[in-house]
């Protein structure tokens, strides 16, 4: 029978061939989505940012380990979006200029996603005028940016800067979250909001569509 442990150590381990396996048992065995996701595939994550912090992982590996929470997460995401829902919104995320980070955005995207709400995704490393043309295009109701270096987290404030500049800036409403961010900085960058993680990005999304 296999575990949630299992698949935290796939994601360490980055076993990228194994990991659909043991995510398909525990989905046959009725394994809730959301703890193969938390419990399983973001739990392996949390290891794996200690080690990489303190030398005893390098990129290469932490690159594997980031391939094997997506290959499992492929398994899971059709189980938790329901597509007969109407959408509740339009939602535009991005990671921002220079940061290649997307792990905490796809996570973010498949939880918007799941609850309603309708997400345009411009992947990483997003040039600040990109948002804004994209903004121009796509109409969204609210723009998040993800940021996961302190190196980049200053884009935020640029990007909103080019939104003002490009005439955008008023027709949506900004979120901010990425692991160096904090609330304060919503003020410091003229965002609207910020979540410290995927569920609570959820809920700020649904009272700023309120
Ligand atoms: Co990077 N990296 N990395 N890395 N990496 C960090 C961020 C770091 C903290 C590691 C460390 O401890 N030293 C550190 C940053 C230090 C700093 O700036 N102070 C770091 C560094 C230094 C680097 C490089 C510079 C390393 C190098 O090359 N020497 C390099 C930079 C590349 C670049 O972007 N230009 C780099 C590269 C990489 C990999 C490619 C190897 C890989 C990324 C793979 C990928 O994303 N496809 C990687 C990884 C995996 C990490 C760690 C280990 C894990 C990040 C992750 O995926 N977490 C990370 C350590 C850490 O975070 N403690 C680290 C799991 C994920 C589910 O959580 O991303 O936090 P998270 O997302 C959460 C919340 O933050 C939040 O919700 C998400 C889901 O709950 N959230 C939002 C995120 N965005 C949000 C937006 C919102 C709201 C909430 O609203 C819009």
């Amino acid at each position: 029978m296999a575990t949630l442990e299992q698949v935290s150590q796939c994601v360490v381990d980055g076993d990228v061939a194994g990991v659909q396996g043991i995510v398909k048992q525990l989905i046959d065995a009725k394994t809730p989505p959301m703890d193969i996701i938390n419990k399983g595939l973001v739990a392996g994550m949390n290891i794996v940012a200690p080690l990489f912090k303190s030398g005893e992982m390098f990129v290469p590996e932490v690159m594997e380990s980031a391939e094997t929470m997506n290959k499992g997460m492929e398994l899971v995401k059709p189980l938790i979006l329901d597509t007969d829902m109407t959408t509740k919104g339009k939602i535009m995320i991005g990671t921002v200029n220079g940061d290649l980070h997307d792990i905490g955005k796809n996570l973010l995207i498949m939880m918007i996603e799941s609850s309603g709400y309708t997400v345009i995704d411009l992947g990483v490393d997003v040039k600040e005028e990109t948002f804004v043309s994209a903004i121009k295009e796509h109409q969204p109701d609210i723009v998040g940016m993800s940021s996961m270096l302190t190196t980049t987290m200053m884009k935020m404030e640029s990007t909103v800067a080019e939104m003002v500049k490009g005439g955008v800036r008023d027709k949506v409403k900004v979120i901010i979250g990425g692991a160096p961010i904090s609330p304060d900085f919503v003020d410091e960058v003229k965002a609207d909001g910020y979540a410290e993680d995927a569920s609570t990005a959820v809920e700020l999304c649904d009272r700023m569509m309120a």
